[in-house]
């Protein structure tokens, strides 16, 4: 624990609020989904769907009000952007990316922020002079899916702190503290000191957080690494990796491991922490 500030001050409001903003800044490309007759399709199966549940069920009133309260309270919060990205975003992701041959992907989640600092091919994460946590040496190859090495591929990395606090979303932290943009050298190779990440707890005090312990769920996310790799020509991939003994791996309350991404990385060749090597495979535009 570095950083006690930070866990007491940090609230599931706020970071409700930078999410949601952050959020509202994207745009993502393609139509803005005016098609009426596909609009139509998707709501009325979604909403029959819920009728289904209801009648099943039997809801009562108590339970349709304390529903209505719940949804409320999720705007207030901002935790819109937590609860697709942590119950909804696997199922879109999967669909999105199941003709890819190349790497695996994985969700985004809501702690994306566009724009960190560039770096090098060899290259460590802006952190803090006593950042905590493992030393962790993240390095590999980018290519194509003939094994054509990338030269100059863009590995976008962002990742949770040793407390499982990310910049931007969390009060006291450097503005890109463990977030980069790093381009890969002319043989397509990178080279990332960091830190191991601990693992993502769901903030208990939001909306989120209550239904979690009103349904007996655990609130974790597996200890991860973000990354978004791409170069020109090819399909940027968004994906997540993880650790190899951590125990959310098997259990992650966003659904978002998949066997390929959990890293098995051994002590570093320095002495002074942990490494690893994993090549990214990109697909074709
Ligand atoms: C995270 O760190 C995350 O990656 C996702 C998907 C949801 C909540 C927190
Ligand atoms: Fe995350």
């Amino acid at each position: 624990m570095t950083d006690t500030a930070t866990e007491q001050s940090a609230t599931a409001a706020a970071s409700g609020a930078a999410a949601t903003e952050q959020f509202r800044n994207k745009q993502r490309t393609g139509t803005d989904g005016t098609d009426t007759r596909r609009v139509d399709t998707l709501v009325t199966e979604l909403l029959t769907a819920a009728h289904d549940i209801i009648r099943r069920h039997r809801l009562t009133y108590t339970e349709y009000d304390a529903l209505k309260s719940w949804l409320i309270q999720v705007g207030e919060d901002g935790e819109w952007p937590l609860f697709l990205d942590v119950w909804l975003e696997h199922v879109v992701e999967e669909v999105a990316n199941e003709s890819r041959e190349g790497s695996k992907g994985t969700i985004e989640g809501p702690y994306y922020v566009p724009g960190a600092p560039d770096l090098p091919a060899d290259t460590a994460l802006p952190m803090r002079a006593d950042e905590a946590g493992t030393p962790f040496l993240f390095q590999g190859h980018v290519t194509g899916v003939d094994g054509t090495p990338l030269p100059g591929a863009s590995v976008e990395i962002w990742h949770a702190d040793d407390d499982g606090y990310y910049s931007q979303f969390a009060p006291g932290l450097p503005e890109w503290n463990l977030r980069g943009a790093v381009t890969a050298d002319g043989t397509g190779r990178f080279r990332i000191r960091t830190v191991q990440p601990a693992p993502y707890q769901i903030p208990t005090d939001g909306s989120c957080g209550r239904l979690i312990a009103a349904a007996g769920w655990h609130a974790w996310r597996p200890a991860h690494l973000h990354l978004k790799v791409s170069a020109p020509g090819h399909r940027l991939i968004t994906t997540q990796l993880y650790f190899k003994g951590d125990e959310h791996v098997a259990d992650d309350i966003a659904s978002a491991v998949k066997p390929e991404l959990v890293l098995d990385p051994g002590p570093s060749a320095d002495g002074t922490g942990r490494e690893v090597t994993y090549d990214f495979v990109l697909d074709k535009a």
